[in-house]
């Protein structure tokens, strides 16, 4: 007998919205305020990983203490949030509104998975909080991706073991959480990466609901 798919998890950023400009512009400020060179192309490392790795990775191995770390964090977050005033339902990426509504509609549950502390916000913003029986987001478990922790937490909320749910992610370290936790996963915009259990798509547009629940069946 075939698996039966009865939860799809999304990540946030990269896969239901695109906030990962808001976050570089952010970055980019405190990066500028302290002397620190950061291009866009070095905020694609940021993608997917959580605000204290992000950091590391922004001052590239400069040596930080934890209070200043912290103190640094919380005012990129300030120039974050202020960003999040412009988030309305037209940024959803494309065909993510339809396919939502699909997949509540073949009564699939429906999951949260992100980094991010600011998800809760976000979705709320978007008009879309409310399709979702579980949100985990930064604030749900110690280890962040590319532990699969937090996929876990939102699949055992969601009362689904993680061989019949779908996680669909756009980030590398979310990718392999999602594969090391044992789910289903749909890579949003990672062509070139391959593995038994994944399926690569340019975004929810181009898929249905009946042909992710084929592929992994
Ligand atoms: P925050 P996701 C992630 O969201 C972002 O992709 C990543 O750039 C960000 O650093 C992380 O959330 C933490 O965000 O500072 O708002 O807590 O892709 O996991 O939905
Ligand atoms: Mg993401």
């Amino acid at each position: 007998m075939g698996n039966i798919i009865r939860a799809f998890i999304f990540d946030l950023d990269g896969v239901i919205t695109d906030t990962a400009e808001f976050h570089f512009l952010a970055w980019k400020q405190l990066a500028d305020e302290e002397g620190v060179s950061f291009t866009r192309e070095d905020n694609e490392q940021l993608r997917g990983v959580s605000r204290r790795e992000s950091l590391s990775r922004m001052l590239k191995g400069r040596p930080i203490d934890e209070p200043t770390a912290q103190v640094w964090m919380t005012r990129k977050n300030d120039y974050y949030v202020r960003y999040l005033d412009q988030v309305t339902p037209d940024d959803l990426l494309p065909g993510v509104g339809a396919f939502l509504q699909s997949a509540r509609a073949a009564g699939i549950k429906l999951g949260i998975g992100s980094a991010s502390k600011n998800a809760k916000n976000v979705l709320q913003r978007l008009g879309v909080i409310d399709l979702f029986g579980v949100i985990g987001d930064g604030y749900s478990v110690v280890n962040s991706k590319p532990a699969p922790d937090l996929f876990i937490w939102v699949a055992g909320g969601l009362q689904t073991p993680p061989n019949e749910a779908v996680v669909f992610e756009d980030a590398e370290a979310g990718i392999d959480a999602a594969l090391k936790g044992g789910f289903w996963t749909v890579g949003v915009g990672q062509s070139n990466v391959q593995a038994a259990h994944l399926l690569s798509a340019d975004g929810l547009a181009t898929l249905t609901v009946e042909a992710v629940q084929q592929r992994f069946a």
